[in-house]
């Protein structure tokens, strides 16, 4: 996917965060942008901050939930980001409603007022996983009053990836 990038974003810097709670599948998708290949993770822990650069975007990516000591550490990476991506693993029922709270805080934050917003449903690949029209009701994301998008996706498979950066890149200042 790394030739699509260029193609995607053109030549503007962007920076991008991509958030969302543990085992969503954010560094499977920031690894299977940079390779053919998806590979396995171990769960990150704490605040650990991945920063990948790709063509022209720099991603930072980390894992939210249940770490309000160390959130004021967060606003240093939402200052200038013009993007979110909000990863939901579309399988996980049971923290949807803590993703919901998590996904509130940010964009509430002052910081993110004007950031455009995507969500990606992760692992779509799993049967009786939660649709995007489902998982738009349970993050009440018709509340948003700010451009945003939910789309499937598959880190795994690598689909839905293209078309989530591609809605990103368009509506991104
Ligand atoms: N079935 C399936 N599993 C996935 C997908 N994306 C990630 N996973 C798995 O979910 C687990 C957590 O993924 P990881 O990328 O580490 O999540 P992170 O904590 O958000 O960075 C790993 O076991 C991944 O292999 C997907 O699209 N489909
Ligand atoms: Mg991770």
């Amino acid at each position: 996917m790394g030739n699509m990038f260029g193609t995607i974003f053109g030549k503007k810097h962007y920076r991008i965060l991509m958030l969302g709670l543990d085992n969503a599948g954010k560094t499977s998708i920031l690894y299977r942008l940079r390779h053919k290949e998806a590979i396995t993770t171990i769960p990150t822990v704490g605040f650990n901050v991945e920063t990948v650069l790709l063509g022209h975007v720099k991603f930072n990516v980390w894992d939210v939930g249940g770490q309000d000591k160390i959130r004021p550490l967060w606003r240093h990476y939402y200052t200038g980001s013009q993007g979110l991506i909000f990863v939901v693993d579309s399988c996980d029922r049971e923290r949807i409603e803590e993703a919901s709270h998590e996904l509130d805080k940010i964009i509430n934050d002052r910081e993110m007022r004007n950031t455009v917003l995507l969500i990606f449903c992760n692992k779509q690949d799993m049967p009786d996983c939660m649709q995007p029209a489902e998982i738009r009701q349970l993050l009440h994301l018709d509340k948003l009053t700010r451009p945003y998008a939910i789309m499937s996706c598959s880190a795994l498979q690598g689909t839905g990836l293209p078309e989530g950066l591609k809605w990103l890149s368009e509506h991104c200042k």
